[in-house]
C-alpha cells in the first residue's frame, strides 16, 4: 500500500524597514526576475513557491508585510502560524540594519517559537555599502534563533534562492523531528 507522505506547507514572514528590498527579494525568488513595475506593498502580499528538498516537496508561503509604521497594529495579525521570519536590511542604509533588533523583537513576541534568517540586501551596490559583513555575522549570532546571515542582491539574484531554501530546510528538519515524536 502506498503510504501518503505528509504535506509540508510553511508560512514565512518577510520583515524589515521600507525599501530594503523585501518585495524585490520575494519576486526574484518566486518569479525569477527583478522588476520595477510593482506597487509599493500596502498591508500584506502573500506569495507561494514550491521547492524540493532532497526527496521532499515543500511549499513556502511567504508573507510580504509592509514595513511602514502606520501598519504596525495590523501587521502582527498576520504573524500567526509563521514558522520563520526573514529579517531584511539594506546594506547601503545603516539605520535599516540597526532597526533589525526591533523587527526581531516584534516577530519574536507575536509569532512565538520560530527561526530567523538575517539578510543584508543590495550587495550589488558595492561602493555604497555601510555595513560590514562581519557586523551582519555578529548580529546573526546575537539574535535568538537566527540560523544565518546571508548577503543578497534581488537585482542580480545573488544568493536569493539559496537563502529561502536554507530556511525551508531548517524548518523541514525541525518539523520532521516533531513528527517523529508523535
Ligand atoms: P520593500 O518591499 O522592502 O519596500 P522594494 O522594497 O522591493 O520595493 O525595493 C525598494 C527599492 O530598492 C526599489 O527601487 C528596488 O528596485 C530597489 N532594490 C531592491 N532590491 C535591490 C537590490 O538588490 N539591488 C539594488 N540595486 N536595488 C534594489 P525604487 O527605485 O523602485 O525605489
Ligand atoms: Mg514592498
Amino acid at each position: 500500500m502506498l503510504q501518503s507522505r505528509p504535506k509540508f506547507n510553511f508560512k514565512i514572514l518577510l520583515l524589515g524597514d521600507p525599501a530594503v528590498g523585501k518585495t524585490s527579494l520575494v519576486t526574484r525568488f518566486v518569479h525569477g526576475k527583478f522588476t520595477k513595475d510593482y506597487l509599493v506593498t500596502v498591508g500584506m502580499e502573500p506569495y507561494s513557491q514550491h521547492v524540493k528538498i532532497g526527496s521532499t516537496s515543500i511549499t513556502l508561503n511567504i508573507w510580504d508585510i509592509a514595513g511602514q509604521q502606520e501598519f504596525q497594529s495590523l501587521r502582527t495579525l498576520f504573524f500567526k502560524g509563521a514558522k520563520a521570519t526573514v529579517l531584511v536590511f539594506d546594506l547601503t542604509r545603516r539605520d535599516t540594519f540597526e532597526n533589525i533588533y526591533d523587527w526581531h523583537q516584534e516577530s519574536d513576541k507575536s509569532a512565538g517559537n520560530q527561526f530567523f534568517l538575517l539578510i543584508g540586501n543590495k550587495n550589488d551596490l558595492k561602493d555604497q555599502r555601510k555595513v560590514y559583513r562581519r557586523e551582519g555575522n555578529q548580529m546573526a549570532r546575537e539574535l535568538d534563533r537566527c540560523i544565518a546571515y546571508i548577503e543578497t542582491s534581488a537585482l542580480t539574484g545573488h544568493r536569493v534562492e539559496e537563502a529561502f531554501i536554507k530556511l525551508g530546510t531548517k524548518i523541514l528538519v525541525s518539523e520532521e523531528e516533531k513528527l517523529r515524536h508523535i
